[in-house]
């Protein structure tokens, strides 16, 4: 083979094994460059007589272009290479599966509150709230809760600091004292129309083991009007846990007890008559009438009304529901445990 063409060869083979641009400017330097291969030859023409020249400058110009368009194919399938690599590397697959953020979900808690709420509606309750920080009056005084009681002592009961009067309320029952205190004033010197309400909320309590957490959610009911008894307590109570428990097959026993602010007080137990629980007594909440004093407190004419009350733990209810056996897994928010009431 000519020499010359043996040249083009001989780039076409070093572009070819160019694996990048990079490379392939390094070997059309080689040829091209300012002492290459071609570049000689063009400056040996000088050499030559004219004839000679025009003969030998048109074959190597052949020869020039040849390396050209070989560098130039080179140049664009390295190009093309790296954009196909670029491509694939950026690749986005449009019809895989998205990775989907979760949807949130209630805290079993808050749906047991959601369902206690519905089923005192049903009945006529409307729902109550108050602030959780609280003044000692309408935790403890107006309740007939005596200054030397202990669940007033700092082991109990949450105070601010730099302010002995300031506490984190205990119970939702201030809730009640405010609401009694707004509807007498409402209606003073007129009919009062009963008053029928439930106060759910959170409650704070020096407390800490696996059925009991320093805050934990209550729900407390009030019911006042002028023939209000034990009876009806008994009616409307026997009746939510029947309905909260989806269930008639159910005992409810009401227990005498002691509380400051109810006068008989009692403690509810009740037992599933079929399940897993059968014939267990579990206690579920505390009642009574209301005291006179706490009554009067509230604004309310002693003589003229009664009233019930009634109060129980949110927290336990939605463990006896679902069958939660520590109470602070409700609180330690690991979505493992959280997920299985919303799946
Ligand atoms: C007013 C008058 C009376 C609310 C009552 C109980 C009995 C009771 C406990 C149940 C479980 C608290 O969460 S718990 O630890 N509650 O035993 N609560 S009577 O009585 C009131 C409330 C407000 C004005």
């Amino acid at each position: 083979m000519d020499q010359l063409d043996q040249l083009i060869t001989e780039a076409q083979r070093a572009f070819s094994a160019a694996p990048d641009v990079n490379a392939l400017e390094q070997a059309k330097a080689r040829f091209l460059g300012k002492s290459g291969s071609v570049t000689e030859l063009l400056k040996g023409l000088g050499k030559l007589d004219a004839d000679a020249r025009r003969t030998a400058g048109a074959e190597i110009n052949r020869v020039k272009s040849a390396i050209e368009a070989a560098l130039e194919t080179r140049r664009d399938a390295l190009r093309d290479a790296q954009l196909q690599a670029q491509l694939a590397a950026e690749a986005l697959d449009v019809t895989l599966p998205g990775r989907g953020l979760r949807q949130g979900g209630i805290h079993p808690v808050n749906r047991t509150l959601e369902r206690v709420e519905t089923l005192f509606r049903s009945i006529g309750f409307e729902v109550a709230d108050g602030p959780e920080i609280e003044t000692d009056w309408h935790n403890f005084t107006a309740l007939n809760t005596p200054d030397n009681h202990p669940a007033r002592s700092m082991h109990d009961t949450f105070y601010l600091e730099g302010a002995s009067e300031v506490l984190l309320r205990t119970h939702t029952s201030p809730v009640q004292i405010r609401t009694m205190q707004a509807h007498a004033a409402k209606y003073a010197g007129g009919a009062m129309p009963e008053l029928r309400i439930i106060a759910p909320g959170r409650v704070y309590r020096v407390d800490s083991d696996a059925t009991h957490s320093p805050m934990f959610h209550q729900v407390e009911g009030l019911w006042i009007g002028e023939q209000i008894s034990f009876a009806g307590l008994k009616g409307v109570v026997i009746d939510f846990l029947q309905r909260f428990f989806e269930t008639d097959e159910m005992q409810v026993r009401f227990r005498p007890s002691f509380f400051p602010f109810t006068e008989p007080s009692a403690e509810i137990d009740f037992a599933f008559m079929s399940g897993p629980n059968k014939g267990r007594w579990l206690e579920i909440a505390g009642c009574g009438m209301v005291h006179p004093k706490v009554l009067a407190n509230g604004g309310i004419d002693a003589d003229r009304y009664t009233g019930f009350a009634f109060g129980m733990g949110l927290d336990r209810l939605t463990m006896l529901r679902y069958g939660v056996n520590d109470l602070r897994l409700f609180f330690d928010n690991d979505v493992r445990f959280l997920r299985q009431f919303n799946d």
